[in-house]
């Protein structure tokens, strides 16, 4: 090895870098008492070649578009993140797409690993940390991740490259551990991803026979090589994480690839270089021990006392590869993108807005306006007649749904909507296959792209969906989340397929809009309202059953929607002695309630609420309005959880919903069952007013 006091050459330099990548991963996680060491040492090569030999990244504009992405899939080996940001000198950029003037990881952020505030967190944090392409810890996103990465990549380079502009033409690398293979979601994605034929994506696995519980032989112990050979991979393999010129070979193999994603298998030692944790489990998260630090740097030849140490000409030199190389790209890419934007103006419009995360002029015109009809019409219809007007008023608004579009009603049934496929790039309606984790991630892929996704399956499956939905928020996207049979109306299905508890769920999850509409015209107010979100994912659950349509000359008006919560129907002169709250198919219920109470003399108003989330963000002045605080005579009315409903109804009050699960049966015999009938709201209305 190099002793960092000798350095002349280029190759030493490749070799002073990497062990800089790797002394800072140990001494970060020494300082911090905890952390993970060992893949940052064993990977210090990969990822040394990925960024300073390969990528096209500019660190002075780290959302440049047509920049190559890298996705840290084992987020825990976050160390590798901070070190190439920081020797990159990777520049910070806010939430408005602004450049600070500022590194985006200091050496200070790295020597406060894990500390609060330190721009050197646990894991990967998109939100938090510029140069982070996606949020990764939760095994397996960051792969399924940059499917979604891959796929947005296709449709950008379909609809914007002219002949002459390739305006996209990045490549995504994602580096994945064991752990990543094992959790379906990489699977799912994988598969997906091998039919899709995606080959501007290539995943590098770090096949290191070690996880937490010792060496993989204990629970996996599969050919993972012909598994991603059977998906339609294009499947190599580098057998030495020193060898960086053949993982620059493998690397180079990848960017010549067509038609098949790349999966590249890197064999790796775990900790390698320290003498007693090699290749054991303990080098995976623990920190190595002063002494074994020591002898760790006595074996790369570095100074053995030294700490965050970056020896001179380390920064020059990362300067000198991926930084020119990035900001040659990069400028070249501008005066590209200004000779296209004078010849294609709307499409650089497009693009403008697109990654500011606006919306076109027009977006919103001809969205459905629903009649008064008692009969009415189910959220999921309503819902499909608005996505398919937005699709056309959005060209970068795209979606699909877990091979529920047909019952999700989230085709795109207008002409000329197409069907993204390997040979068709330009399709708006994506096919995720029965696969509802992968399509969550791979959703959050397309809306880091800076496109606007909808994915949509069943309520109950939100079950399946939810650690992506739970990164959505934590990172801040975008992403639409549909959810359709919110509720017991798909009856005869029983209560594998009743979502209960689920409503709860997905509101106890920060940042998250969840709406639940009431009818149809709350339901195209509810996509008024989400797609002006720029950094908010939204879950929108719909119902299965027609729910009558309000009478909103008699009613209030369903913008009401955008304010989470709203007085829908109200007793004359608007002093009520009762309130019942509901949402979604419940609204009506109490609609009726309400009516059949008012004749008989009672002072009953009626609340919209399709959104907790939007109603905790009014005034409390606005608040009180629709809840005055003075009425304790309070109902909700709900099809799911009661779980969370006090703090709407009070002690005082009561909360009509579930304490178990549904059950196999037609729909107007669960609503007799479950309670949720008008009768029942009227009876209890007059109980807690004394007048039973
Ligand atoms: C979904 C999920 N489950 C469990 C964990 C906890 N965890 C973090 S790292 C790890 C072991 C990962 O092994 P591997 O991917 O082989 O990484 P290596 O130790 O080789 O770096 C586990 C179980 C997690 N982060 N995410
Ligand atoms: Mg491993």
């Amino acid at each position: 090895m190099t002793p960092v006091t000798e350095t002349t050459t280029s190759t030493d330099f490749d070799q002073l870098s990497i062990n800089t990548i790797r002394t800072l991963s140990m001494d970060a996680v020494q300082q911090a008492k905890s952390g993970h060491p060992g893949t940052p040492m064993a990977l210090a090569p990969l990822v040394y070649t990925i960024w300073n030999r390969v990528m096209r990244f500019d660190p002075q504009d780290p959302i440049w578009p047509n920049r190559d992405r890298f996705v840290l899939s084992n987020g825990h080996a976050s160390m590798l993140l901070w070190s190439v940001l920081h020797l990159t000198r990777t520049q910070a950029v806010n939430a408005d797409y602004e450049k600070l003037g500022h590194a985006s990881v200091t050496l200070d952020d790295i020597r406060r690993f894990r500390q609060l505030d330190s721009k050197a967190p646990g894991h990967p944090e998109y939100h938090w940390v510029s140069g982070v392409e996606t949020t990764t810890g939760p095994l397996g996103q960051g792969v399924a991740t940059s499917v979604g990465m891959a796929i947005a990549k296709k449709w950008l380079a379909n609809r914007y490259n002219r002949p002459g502009f390739p305006i996209f033409d990045y490549k995504i690398y994602a580096v994945a551990g064991d752990g990543c293979m094992m959790e379906g979601i990489g699977s799912e994605a994988a598969s997906l991803a091998g039919h899709l034929g995606l080959d501007n994506l290539c995943w590098i696995y770090d096949n290191n026979h070690i996880t937490i519980e010792g060496n993989t032989k204990i629970a996996f112990t599969e050919d993972v090589a012909a598994r991603f050979l059977a998906y339609g991979w294009n499947v190599l393999r580098v057998g030495d994480a020193n060898d960086i010129e053949r993982i620059e070979h493998a690397l180079d193999v990848f960017k010549k690839e067509t038609g098949r994603p790349t999966f590249i298998v890197l064999d790796s030692h775990i900790g390698y270089g320290s003498p007693h944790k090699q290749d054991t489990a303990e080098a995976h998260g623990e920190p190595l021990g002063d002494e074994e630090i020591r002898l760790t740097k006595r074996a790369y030849g570095w100074p053995e006392d030294a700490k965050f140490l970056v020896p001179d000409g380390v920064y020059e030199h990362f300067e000198d590869g991926i930084g020119t190389r990035g900001a040659n790209a990069r400028q070249e890419w501008s005066q590209l993108f200004e000779a296209y934007r004078a010849q294609y103006p709307e499409l650089a419009a497009e693009i403008d807005q697109m990654q500011r995360r606006e919306l076109p002029n027009g977006w919103d015109r001809n969205l459905p306006v629903f009649p008064a009809d008692p009969k009415g019409i189910a959220g999921r219809e309503a819902s499909g007649k608005t996505l398919n007007i937005l699709a056309q008023n959005i060209p970068w608004f795209l979606g699909g749904s877990a091979d529920l579009g047909p019952s999700n009603k989230t085709l795109l049934t207008y002409e000329g909507a197409g069907h993204f496929q390997a040979n068709s790039p330009a399709g708006k309606n994506l096919h995720f296959g029965i696969r509802e984790h992968a399509m969550g991630a791979t959703l959050n892929g397309l809306a880091l792209s800076k496109l606007r996704p909808y994915g949509a399956t069943f309520f109950i499956f939100s079950d399946y969906e939810r650690p992506a939905i739970r990164l959505a928020s934590l990172m801040e996207l975008p992403t639409i989340f549909v959810f359709t049979h919110d509720a017991m109306g798909d009856g005869e299905d029983g209560p594998t397929h009743q979502p209960v508890e689920h409503l709860a769920s997905l509101r106890a999850i920060p940042g998250l809009v969840t709406l639940r509409p009431g009818d149809a015209n709350e339901v195209v107010e509810a996509y008024r309202y989400i797609m002006q979100l720029r950094h908010q994912p939204a879950v929108l659950v719909l119902s299965r059953q027609p729910l009558p349509t309000l009478d909103r000359t008699k009613y209030a008006a369903a913008t009401g929607v955008s304010r989470g919560a709203y007085v829908l129907a109200d007793t004359p002169g608007g002093d009520p002695e009762v309130i019942l709250i509901g949402s979604g198919s419940e609204v009506s219920v109490a609609v009726d309630a309400h009516e059949k109470l008012v004749a008989e003399g009672i002072r009953s108003r009626v609340v919209s609420m399709p959104s907790w989330d939007i109603f905790e963000h009014q005034t409390q002045q606005y608040r009180d309005s629709v809840l005055p605080p003075n009425v304790a005579a309070r109902i909700a009315i709900e099809q799911a959880s009661t779980f969370g409903w006090e703090r709407y109804v009070g002690a005082k009050g009561r909360v009509i919903g579930m304490t178990t699960f549904g059950a196999s049966a037609p729909l107007k015999e669960l609503q007799r069952k479950f309670g949720f009938e008008p009768a029942r709201v009227t009876a209890i209305a007059k109980e807690l007013l004394g007048r039973g």
